[in-house]
């Protein structure tokens, strides 16, 4: 209802709605229509009222919340159950749970500050209060099995260059989960599934965008490596729009790997990669033997798994399994 009463308000522009007027066409009494007014208030809006105009909206807060992405949805199913708080330990905590508790297809959790985001092998992720894009995205697509996991998180990776682009910020995909911008890291993605022996329960698509965040806000162990899109755009970015388009052409995607496969996706991922055709060190992450070599990344394969040609022959290095950093010239 909250929903509908702003959307209200907004398409009246500058201009007032009365209260019998919203209370009319919305069905729901005076009352009920100032109790919700006061709700918005309180959750940010700016909202003036003067007794014989009726009520305008004023100003929107920059926060992440449900009304506020909704109205950039053109999705059927993703985001269209959004759990918001203004902080939360992790996002993929939160979505594991509810997954795990029954939550449907397409529900996003999201929130503004996370007390222990994280990423692959327990790493922290950081992102101060409001500046971020902090989600993650539950799913349960009955159209792939449980080895091709990792190429959700390519297919995420693929979705936020593309809505990056869409705010005019050009970025490229370092293998298997950084987005990068100006070859500093702007983005994470962890991938996290329960499966069956031969199918999927679910699968946890969360991803941490540093938007609006500006240089000081990093901790000294990434302020050198990281970067946002204000700071690659040299503005801020609305962060309820970008998440919105993000949901949209994550949702367009999934339907393209539904309907034709993962290979048009792969093709996308490599026409966006900055990996191959570089020469690359890889840190095995799993490996006990043998777990760091140096090689030139040459594909992907159909599994999403980067193969590097080493003087010893090719390598295939499964997703979540290494980190790629650039070889340093002696
Ligand atoms: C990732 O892991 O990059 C995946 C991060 C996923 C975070 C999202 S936020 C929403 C959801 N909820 C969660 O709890 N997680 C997901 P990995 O490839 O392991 O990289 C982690 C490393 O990135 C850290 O060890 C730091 O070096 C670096 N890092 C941490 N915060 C960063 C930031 N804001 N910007 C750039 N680099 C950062």
């Amino acid at each position: 209802m909250r929903a509908d009463i702003l959307a209200l308000l907004r398409s009246m522009g500058e201009g007032y709605v009365s209260g019998e007027e919203i209370a009319s066409r919305l069905g729901i009494s005076r009352t009920a229509v100032w109790k919700h007014i006061q709700e918005l208030r309180e959750a940010g809006y700016e909202i003036e009222s003067r007794s014989r105009n009726g009520y305008r909206l004023m100003g929107s807060p920059d926060r992440l919340l449900p009304a506020e992405i909704e109205r950039h949805l053109q999705t059927e199913i993703l985001g269209r159950h959004i759990v918001y708080s203004e902080s939360t330990q992790s996002t993929n905590e939160d979505a594991k749970k509810l997954a795990a508790a029954g939550a449907a297809d397409g529900t996003v959790v999201v929130t503004e500050f996370q007390g222990d985001g994280h990423g692959r092998l327990a790493r922290g992720w950081f992102s101060p209060y409001g500046k971020g894009a902090l989600f993650s995205v539950i799913l349960r697509p009955q159209f792939a099995l449980p080895q091709e996991a990792p190429k959700f998180t390519l297919l995420a990776a693929v979705a936020v260059v593309k809505a990056m682009k869409s705010c005019g910020v050009e970025a490229g995909i370092k293998w298997p989960n950084d987005v990068l911008i100006d070859g500093k890291k702007s983005t994470g993605i962890l991938t996290e599934m329960s499966a069956a022996m031969e199918c999927i329960n679910y699968i946890v698509i969360g991803i941490g965008v540093n938007v609006n965040t500006d240089a000081a806000d990093f901790p000294e162990e990434v302020r050198k490596k990281a970067t946002s899109m204000k700071l690659a755009a040299g503005h801020s970015i609305d962060r309820a729009r970008f998440v919105g388009e993000l949901l949209n052409i994550l949702e367009r995607l999934l339907h393209q790997a539904q309907r034709e496969g993962f290979a048009p996706i792969l093709d996308a991922w490599r026409r966006d990669s900055i990996t191959l055709g570089q020469d690359v060190r890889v840190i095995g992450m799993n490996e006990a033997v043998d777990a760091t070599f140096e090689g030139r990344a040459v594909d992907i394969d159909a599994y999403g798994a980067l193969l590097v040609d080493t003087p010893q022959g090719q390598r295939r290095v499964l997703a979540g399994d290494v980190s790629i950093r650039p070889q340093k010239k002696a």
